[in-house]
């Protein structure tokens, strides 16, 4: 039975990764942050065949614990703080656990494990300021936010380990990647939401968006910049590009990305329209949510996943958008 240790495993992809390897066969140990209220939303239904360690990315003492115990033939480090925007108003912070972080873990996992596989969850954001439309592994980075700096540093410093210490380091430059265990504060998670509002015939919503204020108000959602454009998949067909990537020879790169790219104003379109409202009249333009400088287009090539990971991303656009209107009215119900 092989161990894998996953970071962040309470988050999104962490939650939906956990379950594959479970499915696998695999002895699944997560890290779990010591915070005042339990946060175990998206592993709840999973909690009883996972062995959770309290850990943190800031502390190399805890790490150093837990994956000496642990001894994991595979680590997958999800965790970060993970919200773009946020990273503009706390910067520091976001650098501290998106890029220090990740090299604690990487350092960490070196020293005491060093046959161990490791995974780093880099991200499309470090393209930034694309330089080439659609994006690939050869494209230039050109970073537009504190995070995107952030995971740039963890991405070159993984590399450097890879082609250092001949360890097994590889890391996905993974593309926009949602689903109903998104939270709450990026934008498919606030217009399908809103859309769910708007079916149900909701005016104020007890949930939150990212500035603390119910996320549907008045009959009206606040977004901010309708133009950016995101290539956007379904979460579950993602990690299951993260695994293959660690049972392949060598370690490596890859984009995992649909390739198709929509803007803010067609995911406003699709979600409404599929409960047959009008996007326009439940829109707001809200500046607080407009970025100081935006990143994309984004488009990813995947074409060197397909061709040697044999991955291809099932859910399209307009089903997962149908998935997570479908599960917020559910959630609202
Ligand atoms: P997410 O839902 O925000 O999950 C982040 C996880 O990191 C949570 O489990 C969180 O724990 C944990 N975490 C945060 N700070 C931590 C700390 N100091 N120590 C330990 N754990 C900490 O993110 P996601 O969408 O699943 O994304 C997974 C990874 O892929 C992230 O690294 C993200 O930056 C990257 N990524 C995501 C996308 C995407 O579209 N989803 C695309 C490219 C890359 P709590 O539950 O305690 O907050
Ligand atoms: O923004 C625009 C916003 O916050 C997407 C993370 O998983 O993917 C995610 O980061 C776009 C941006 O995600 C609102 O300006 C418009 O252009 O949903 P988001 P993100 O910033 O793309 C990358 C790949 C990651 O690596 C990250 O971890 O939507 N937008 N109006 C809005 N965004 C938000 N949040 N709220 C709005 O009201």
């Amino acid at each position: 039975m092989k161990t894998a240790l996953i970071t962040g495993i309470t988050g999104q992809d962490g939650s939906y990764l956990a379950e594959l390897l479970l499915k696998k066969k695999y002895k699944v140990v997560g890290i779990v942050r010591k915070t005042s209220h339990e946060n175990y939303a998206n592993i709840g239904h999973i909690q009883d065949d996972l062995n959770l360690y309290q850990g943190d990315l800031l502390d190399p003492v805890s790490l150093r614990e837990i994956i000496q115990k642990v001894k994991p033939d595979e680590v997958y480090n999800l965790a970060s703080q993970s919200h773009p925007s946020e990273s503009f108003k706390q910067p520091i912070y976001t650098t501290e656990i998106t890029g220090l972080g990740a090299h604690r873990v990487l350092d960490v996992t070196l020293d005491v494990n060093p046959k161990a596989k490791f995974y780093q969850a880099s991200s499309s954001e470090m393209f930034g300021w694309v330089k080439e439309i659609p994006q690939n592994e050869d494209t230039p980075f050109n970073p537009a936010n504190p995070y995107a700096v952030a995971k740039l540093y963890a991405h070159a410093i993984t590399k450097i380990y890879r082609k250092s210490y001949n360890f097994f380091a590889s890391y996905g430059i993974l593309f926009n990647h949602e689903s109903p265990r998104r939270h709450l504060g990026f934008v498919t998670q606030k217009v399908t939401y809103a859309a769910a509002c708007a079916k149900l015939g909701i005016r104020t919503s007890r949930h939150l968006n990212e500035e603390g204020e119910p996320l549907f108000k008045n009959g009206k959602v606040s977004l901010g910049n309708l133009d950016a454009k995101r290539d956007w998949g379904f979460a579950g067909d993602f990690v299951e590009a993260m695994w293959l990537m660690l049972q392949q020879d060598k370690p490596d790169d890859f984009v995992i990305a649909t390739g198709e790219t929509h803007s803010i104003k067609e995911l406003c379109k699709e979600a409404f329209g599929y409960v047959g409202k009008n996007w326009e009249d439940f829109v707001v333009i809200d500046k607080r949510f407009i970025r100081p400088t935006e990143t994309g287009p984004l488009v990813g090539n995947p074409a060197k996943a397909k061709k040697i990971l044999k991955w291809t991303p099932k859910t399209k656009f307009k089903d997962l958008v149908k998935i997570m209107v479908d599960a917020n009215i559910a959630r609202l119900k």
